[in-house]
């Protein structure tokens, strides 16, 4: 059994909290995976279409049935638009935060929620200016404009490089607002609209790109904003940092509207008294998924776990509340909860669960609503049954806080230092490792594999979502961890004071990779995809991810994934997204399981870049 505990999370925590499930006959993710076997072969091909009512359609992908749907479709249409699909459901999760953002920062500005304020005055004039405008509440319109915008441009998009724009343009896919792409990846996925598969895949390119450039961007820079532009600072991460003595309180999902609020509720004195008269030593606060990134990387709020450690994490019996909000949170949360005193809580009117207590959050009644959230955990301490508490005694230091506003600043006012330091080779190049756990990848494995390949050869690794908890806790955001690095990157991280994997934040802080790859290619007078630089998402399983790696490609990045996505039941497709994107927007996909042969894709990719800049 143990070692059927060892290939399901490589984190020790996880492993004991596994053996306790078992034990206990408490049931997760991977045991749900197990009965799901074997999965559908043509949903794992992307060859099966729901898109009409003639339908179910599927394609044999062994070519001795049906070639076509009932409407004629081929498997390559049929794959296209279920990419397309996924990438429209991407692209409005992580732009319906940003609209979220956009519209508390609107209500922020007109004096109607007064739980909220300005933090970041500096980066807002930065902003106006951007946008030339000078009064934030014009600001607020233009951005709450942009989700909608019939015509584009969006604002954030002329960040790119020139060269970027103009190959956009070209292939028409500089997009207009995110809403208006959304709507249009739904139309032509509808029965008999688009059926040209480059011509779907280009839409999905475009919509990918107003979530990237768009949604996720306008995201964090007013998260910024609202709540101030990270900077470095110590943290701790994995389930060690439950508390036994005090009321834990797990917020988990991704939005920081909430979750501030919380961690503000939770340190009100009035509130830690009330913990203290029910028995409890204190309020103890720690994050789950992007919540966790968010709050870490603000406010130094450690993090509990990623995406796979959510029921881990309730199974402790040591959580009063676990409180969420959107996205990446697992309905099983609810059943779990019932057999702790644990309150399941969630807070969006887009998002109920069953078996959840629902304390519904909005902006104008922010603080109160937060306070009631904590007094509701508080309350709930006595109901613990210490018999059956379980925390696992492992936790590790972590620096985070890497906005590009933080990096720049650690280099002394400009990027200079980090070009130079690519330049003499000391860093070979940048990988950014992003995206969730999947159960059908040991938790971790495929994340910790290759950062540790990557440092060891000198790539400056950036991270941010379920990698950068992966890495936090295996000890690769300590500065210590730069004696794993390669000879150079280990110079410049000990000069410096940072690790050799720098934690940037959440999913939609993807954004700030962006904002810094368009920087670093602005400033050597390139086009993003000429820069040593590529990405993956080792473990991913979302169609935010689906978005994330279209953008990312889009943008010029050499992007491996470590999860197959489901587009093998068309080898046009398959064909076009490994290698004849190449030709149209500079990069393309990779698709590689074993974390150490993609990281070896990555560091063959980066030298053959740097080849082409003359660099040695
Ligand atoms: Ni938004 S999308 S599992 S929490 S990174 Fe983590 Fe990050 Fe994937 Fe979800
Ligand atoms: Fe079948 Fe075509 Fe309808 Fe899809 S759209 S279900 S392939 S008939």
């Amino acid at each position: 059994m143990t070692n059927d505990v060892r290939s399901k999370s490589m984190d020790p925590a996880c492993q004991e909290m596994l053996r306790a499930c078992e034990k206990s006959g408490l049931e997760t993710a991977w045991d749900r995976l197990e009965k799901q076997q074997p999965q559908c072969g043509f949903g794992e091909l992307g060859i099966c279409c729901r898109n009409c009512n003639m339908g179910p359609c599927r394609i044999d992908p062994f070519g001795e049935g049906a070639s076509r749907g009932v409407c004629g479709a081929t498997a390559d249409i049929i794959v296209a638009r279920n990419l397309l699909r996924s990438i429209a459901a991407g692209a409005a999760a992580h732009s319906d935060h940003g609209r979220d953002v956009a519209h508390a920062f609107q209500l922020i500005v007109e004096g109607k929620a007064p739980s909220y304020c300005i933090k970041d005055p500096e980066k807002l004039d930065r902003l106006m200016k951007e946008y030339g405008l000078d009064s934030p509440a014009l600001l607020a319109a233009a951005i709450m404009n942009e989700f909608g915008k019939q015509d584009g441009p969006i604002q954030f998009t002329r960040r790119v490089p020139p060269q970027r724009l103009e190959l956009w343009k070209k292939l028409g896919i500089d997009p207009r607002g995110v809403d208006r792409e959304i709507v249009e990846c739904m139309h032509r996925t509808h029965i008999g609209v688009d059926n040209d598969y480059v011509n779907l895949i280009l839409h999905g390119l475009r919509t990918s790109i107003s979530d990237g450039w768009g949604g996720s961007m306008i995201a964090t820079e007013l998260q910024d904003v609202i709540f101030g532009t990270p900077k470095p600072l110590f943290s701790e991460a994995n389930m060690g940092v439950i508390k036994p003595d005090q009321v834990n309180l797990i917020v988990h999902g991704h939005e920081p509207l909430l979750s501030e609020m919380i961690v503000a509720a939770a340190s009100d004195p009035d509130m830690i008294e009330l913990a203290r008269n029910e028995g409890a030593k204190g309020i103890n606060l720690a994050g789950i998924c992007c919540t966790a990134n968010e709050l870490l990387m603000r406010q130094g709020v450690p993090m509990a776990g990623n995406f796979l450690s959510q029921e881990l994490i309730m199974a402790t019996g040591a959580v009063e509340a676990m409180v969420v909000d959107v996205q990446c949170i697992m309905p099983a949360l609810g059943p779990l909860a019932s057999c702790f005193h644990t309150k399941f809580i969630s807070t969006s009117p887009k998002a109920k669960f069953p078996g959840a207590t629902h304390m519904e959050f909005h902006e104008d009644t922010a603080g109160e609503t937060a306070k009631e959230i904590v007094r509701t955990a508080i309350k709930n301490f006595r109901n613990r049954d210490p018999s059956r508490v379980q925390i696992p005694d492992i936790k590790t230091r972590c620096m985070a806080g890497f906005s590009v506003e933080a990096i720049v600043s650690a280099l002394g006012g400009s990027l200079d230092p980090l070009i130079e330091a690519i330049k003499s080779g000391s860093i070979r190049g940048i990988g950014a490792v992003v995206g969730c756990n999947n159960p059908k990848i040991t938790q971790d494995f495929g994340h910790i594999g290759m950062v540790r390949e990557l440092i060891k050869n000198n790539v400056l690794v950036l991270t941010t979502g379920c990698n950068a908890q992966a890495c936090a806790k295996a000890g690769l955001l300590q500065p210590e961890a730069a004696e794993k690095a390669g000879d150079g990157l280990k110079g410049v991280c000990q000069a410096l004071g940072v690790p050799p994997v720098l934690h940037m934040g959440s999913c939609v802080d993807i954004s700030r990779i962006l904002v810094a790859a368009a920087a670093l290619a602005n400033a050597l007078g390139v086009d993003i995809s000429d820069l040593p630089a590529a990405g993956a998402a080792p473990e991913w399983m979302s169609e935010k991810a689906v978005s994330i790696g279209a953008y990312v490609v889009s943008s010029g990045v050499f992007t491996v994934l470590g999860t197959v996505p489901p587009v093998m039941g068309s080898k046009a497709v398959a064909e076009l997204l490994t290698s004849g994107a190449k030709d149209v927007v500079g990069a393309c996909f990779a698709v590689e399981p074993d974390p150490v042969k993609a990281a070896s894709l990555m560091i063959e990719h980066i030298d053959s870049q740097r080849r082409k800049l003359g660099l040695a």
